[in-house]
């Protein structure tokens, strides 16, 4: 068309890039955005296969979450709502990597014919989506023209969203649902507004939730989502105060500000100062996908030992503590929450990590972890809460998948990023025995009610709508924290104080080829180079409780480095021997 952009132009769209190799990783392809347009258009053309493998709507988002201002990104949504299936991720490696338009050309070929799909005669929806990045338009024109290089594809541009709401826009379409912005509010709104009426009764201690959350949005898409969300919501219960609005006067998206910064760093973000002690915080990341809660303290210096869990930044580090309340956290609060829902339906322990509940059998609740998640949440969830604890790679697609398993399944990685997935015999349980109302048994003077395990019942029900069935959303995060603390009548220290973590450590290294370095084991072990590991547990042994492990990065380009130790100094030692030994 002639206006000489370098993205309306599907000859350079298939261009090659030489030397670049990129890897959909544990989130999509990530890059600096001029890198992008054909990584995105190539991507699409999969989207578009896949819609049209499925014949059903899939999705497409272009973001790089908490990744600085200046990269993107891409990543496809499954017909589920979920990640894009991981055998199909080699074929996106595999295009994006094609080195000339005719290699391009003969792979779609290719795939087609593998999964037998008709090019001939194609046809599906895509919905695409973007974060608030000044790259983002031209990827989504990009994203446009290669869904439409397939014939008979209809595009479905829903503007800049969160990540999580445009997965879930694709799993409503495929459920046949209204699947709108406004619908995703009502939906997950509804569960909220379900959960506040089956509040117990409201005492004095009420007084510490009154505050308005004081909420971080990382200068990206989440900020106006959430004031979005409160105008929404209508009441008093909810009410945010969002600072870091991606607004004049406002820092660059990511920059110093967002979950990611908050959790790896442990500092208060941008514009959060001395004024904030005390009040209950939260930080959600530049796509909106992850919630961290927190709350400051005035530093009470080196001899108090709970102020050992603080990192001393130069910044304000040094005069405030920063009490991180992770997805670790997150998890055993709802763990916590639904057990004891299960436990007014009369549940009992079978023994086996399963919860045995009279009219349906045993309800398996799992909490699914990566070797992220701070030890002294493990044991909680194993040894207080008695539950089971399965642990899986990096990536929410692996948490999710292992999470199907479970009637209600809990996967939050300590980043903040998860979900609770509830199963669907028992969802369906769970909704039959609501409508029917038959809680309670035959007394002798007919049927009694058991108002105890039918107010459990409705609270479940409320919870698998308030919760984002797609994917982790931090918006739906919010309302889930805010309910249950409601539910408890307490705030932010009473939840950090039902375990305390150990002290940990995570830095990252820049090597030549990360990918030299190969796990195994759900990444807990170096597989290759195998010295490597023999390293690492010689610096382990040094240390009491010692936990370390290495990983190459799937967002960027680096190796990461964790570690756990009974003591900070101990956990930052063990950190700092280890990045010695890959550098
Ligand atoms: P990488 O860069 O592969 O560690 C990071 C997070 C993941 C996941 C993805 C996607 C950590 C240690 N890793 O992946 O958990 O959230 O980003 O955003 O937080
Ligand atoms: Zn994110």
């Amino acid at each position: 068309d002639g206006d000489g952009d370098m993205t309306n132009d599907v000859v350079t769209m298939i261009m090659v890039m030489e030397g670049s190799q990129f890897f959909y990783g544990t989130a999509g392809f990530r890059a600096e955005a001029h890198l992008l347009p054909s990584v995105v258009f190539r991507t699409a053309v999969l989207a578009a296969l896949r819609s049209a493998k499925t014949r059903s709507a899939t999705g497409l988002v272009v973001t790089a979450s908490h990744n600085p201002i200046k990269d993107n990104g891409v990543k496809l949504a499954d017909p589920s709502g979920g990640m894009l299936c991981m055998e199909w991720e080699e074929y996106a490696d595999r295009l994006v990597n094609a080195q000339s338009s005719l290699a391009l050309c003969e792979l779609v070929g290719e795939i087609a014919d593998r999964e037998g799909i008709s090019l001939g005669d194609t046809g599906g929806r895509i919905l695409v989506g973007r974060d608030t990045r000044p790259s983002g338009m031209e990827l989504v024109d990009a994203a446009k023209k290669g869904i439409s290089a397939l014939p008979g594809m209809e595009v479905l541009d829903m503007g800049v969203v969160s990540t999580p709401q445009l997965h879930w826009m694709v799993q409503a379409t495929n459920r046949g649902e209204p699947a709108t912005e406004d619908d995703y509010f009502a939906d997950i709104l509804s569960g909220y507004r379900e959960l506040a009426t089956l509040k117990p009764t409201r005492d004095a201690r009420q007084k510490v939730l009154e505050d308005p959350l004081l909420v971080d949005g990382s200068n990206g898409v989440g900020a106006a989502k959430l004031i979005d969300l409160q105008s929404r919501a209508g009441v008093s219960s909810l009410r945010f105060e969002v600072r870091n609005k991606g607004e004049e006067g406002d820092g660059p998206l990511n920059d110093g500000v967002g979950a990611d910064f908050v959790q790896k760093e442990r500092l208060p973000p941008a514009k959060f100062s001395e004024q904030d002690i005390g009040r209950r915080c939260a930080s959600v990341d530049g796509d909106a996908d992850r919630l961290v809660y927190f709350y400051l303290e005035k530093n009470q210096k080196s001899d108090s030992p709970g102020g050992q869990m603080a990192v001393q930044g130069d910044y304000l580090g040094s005069r405030l503590t920063l009490h991180l309340l992770d997805g670790d956290k997150i998890a055993v609060l709802a763990a916590l929450f639904i057990s004891q829902q299960l436990e007014e339906l009369g549940a009992k322990d079978d023994g086996n990590g399963g919860k045995s509940v009279v009219g349906y059998g045993t309800v398996r609740v799992g909490v699914v972890q990566t070797a992220y998640a701070n030890g002294a949440s493990t044991k909680y969830i194993k040894e207080v809460l008695g539950l089971e604890v399965a642990v899986t790679p990096t990536g929410v697609k692996h948490l999710h998948e292992k999470a199907v398993g479970f009637d209600i399944g809990i996967y939050f990685e300590a980043n903040g990023h998860g979900m609770i997935l509830f199963g669907a015999s028992f969802l369906a349980w769970l909704n039959k025995k609501q409508a029917s109302g038959d809680c309670g048994r035959e007394g002798d003077d007919g049927f009694i009610t058991d108002r105890k395990a039918e107010v459990a019942i409705a609270r479940l029900v409320a919870l698998s709508k308030l919760v984002n069935q797609a994917v982790g959303d931090a918006l739906s995060g919010i309302l889930l924290v805010e309910s249950i603390l409601q539910y408890r009548q307490s705030g932010l220290h009473e939840w950090n104080t039902l375990y305390k973590d150990l002290p940990s450590r995570q830095s990252k290294v820049m090597v030549p080829d990360r990918r030299q370095i190969v796990t195994k084991d759900a990444e807990t072990k170096v597989a290759s180079p195998d010295v490597l590991q023999q390293l690492i547990d010689l610096e382990i042994a040094k240390y009491k409780h010692g936990r370390a492990f290495v990983r190459p990065s799937g967002t960027e380009d680096v190796v990461r480095v964790y570690a756990e130790a009974e003591q900070q100094t101990d956990a930052d030692a063990l950190a700092n021997a280890i990045a010695r030994h890959i550098r």
